[in-house]
């Protein structure tokens, strides 16, 4: 481990040349606040369009990214970030960051395709003596068996003698990039103690948050655990919400009085869970967990509860429909919300596109906004006129500017439905609206 004293030396001077692998929300960040640092940084993405916005000052990453614009801008400038897609750049780099996506199968099992090409081309450049981290999330066990296999096979080198290696699973979110990575805790997960530390010392360049040191199977079960944990959390809110609609209840005023408790926190319920990670991490543990025989049974049943929650908004509305005499085929219905998450341009498990589908499926003509996504931006009054129905499914901001009289002015039928609680009962049942909100009976 001679080498590992001369890295650390090297990083903490800012000496270290740095690759990271994969520019996306959780790479191109990652560069650029390493490179804003102080080090040399080069970018290696597959996709050309990407690499040349990056080299042209542009982030490639639309939405609302508070300080991300001016900070590729600035890298690049400075000549601190340069980015390609050859390999062959890496060849005299001591750190590489692999922050490439790690999706499931339609089978929920892991799909490492994109970390096997990324492990099997940087293997035969790998520099004697060189860190490698993984950022992307894995399923317990990865590191072990796939990841170190890999790498120790397409570089004939030995990890411990002739390269490092290291976990430091990620935890971004989008609309909050550079503030997530600068300020959230970090697991730092080294193949031994003197190896995370000196991932300890590399982070210390870019994280304020703590650096917790631990080891690869403990860092794939932070990161795996956090999510699951998470999506269960959303999972029971959605239950409670399916439980109020049919005992007449009304969940948003049942979570705020148990939230009155101090040690409670009862999460949002909604119309769906999407995203990058909620929707697979759980699975990625859930594999882990299956193949270790130890049963699990309530990390799939939570991924039931929300995946089903986009087809229980459809349900609504086929409800309300039904109500006033209308049924959904040739229905003219209008989406509002495409995204995942409120006030961020990521459709990525968007359950708004599940909705969609299944609308399509019964015969519904579907009109599409969103403000974040180029294809259906437009004026939601104009875009509500000769409609049957609205469906919120994700609370921008700038819907809760609508104006309810103005929206339904123009409507063929008036149906209204809420999956995220952004619109008042009483006032949309004021100006004609068949209103039904997830989580509240009629
Ligand atoms: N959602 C609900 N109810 C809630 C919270 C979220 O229905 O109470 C839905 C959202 O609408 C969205 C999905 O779940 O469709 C995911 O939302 P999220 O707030 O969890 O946002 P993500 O997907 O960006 O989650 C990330 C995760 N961070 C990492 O993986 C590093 C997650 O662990 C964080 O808790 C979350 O950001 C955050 O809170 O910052």
């Amino acid at each position: 481990m001679v080498g590992i004293d001369k890295l650390k030396t090297k990083i903490i001077q800012k000496k270290a040349k740095i690759a990271v692998i994969g520019l996306g929300y959780v790479g191109l960040p990652l560069a650029c606040l390493f490179a804003d640092a102080g080090f040399s940084v080069v970018g290696i993405d597959l996709d050309k369009q990407r690499i040349k916005k990056v080299n042209q000052g542009l982030s490639p990453i639309a939405g609302k990214e508070p300080g991300l614009d001016d900070l590729v801008k600035r890298v690049v400038t400075s000549g601190k970030l340069n980015t390609g897609d050859d390999y062959a750049y890496l060849k005299d780099v001591d750190v590489v960051l692999i922050a490439v996506q790690t999706p499931i199968k339609k089978s929920h099992q892991p799909d490492y395709g994109a970390l096997k090409v990324v492990l099997s081309s940087l293997g035969p450049v790998l520099k004697d003596g060189s860190l490698i981290i993984v950022e992307s999330t894995l399923s317990p066990g990865t590191m072990q068996n796939f990841v170190l296999p890999i790498l120790e096979k397409y570089s004939a080198k030995r990890q411990g003698v002739d390269f490092y290696l290291g976990h430091c699973p990620e935890r971004v979110m989008p609309g909050k990039l550079l503030m997530k990575l600068r300020n959230m805790p970090r697991v730092v997960g080294g193949r031994n103690p003197q190896i995370s530390d000196v991932m300890v010392a590399l982070y210390k360049h870019i994280v304020v948050g703590d650096l917790d040191v631990t080891d690869w199977i403990t860092a794939e079960l932070v990161k795996t655990t956090e999510n699951a944990y998470r999506d269960v959390q959303i999972a029971f809110a959605n239950e409670v919400a399916i439980i109020c609609e049919k005992l007449g209840g009304n969940v948003w005023k049942v979570r705020e009085l148990i939230n009155k408790i101090p040690e409670r926190n009862m999460l949002l319920p909604g119309a769906g869970v999407g995203g990058h990670c909620i929707p697979k991490d759980p699975w990625l543990l859930y594999s882990s967990a299956v193949e270790a025989n130890a049963t699990p049974r309530l990390i799939n049943a939570a991924r039931e509860v929300n995946d089903g929650m986009p087809m229980h908004v459809l349900d609504m509305l086929e409800n309300a429909q039904a109500e006033i005499g209308r049924a959904l085929k040739e229905s003219r219905v209008l989406v509002l919300g495409y995204t995942y998450l409120e006030n961020s341009d990521d459709t990525r498990n968007s359950p708004s596109a599940l909705l969609v589908k299944g609308l399509q499926e019964k015969g519904v003509h579907v009109i599409i906004h969103d403000p974040y996504v180029h294809a259906y931006q437009g004026d939601v009054y104009e875009l509500a006129s000769d409609t049957d129905a609205i469906i919120l499914m994700t609370a921008h901001e700038e819907y809760s500017a609508i104006v309810l009289p103005r929206l339904a002015k123009n409507m063929r039928t008036k149906v209204l439905i809420d999956g995220r609680n952004c619109f008042n009962k009483e006032e949309a049942n004021s100006v004609g609206f068949r209103y039904k909100k997830i989580g509240m009976g009629d």
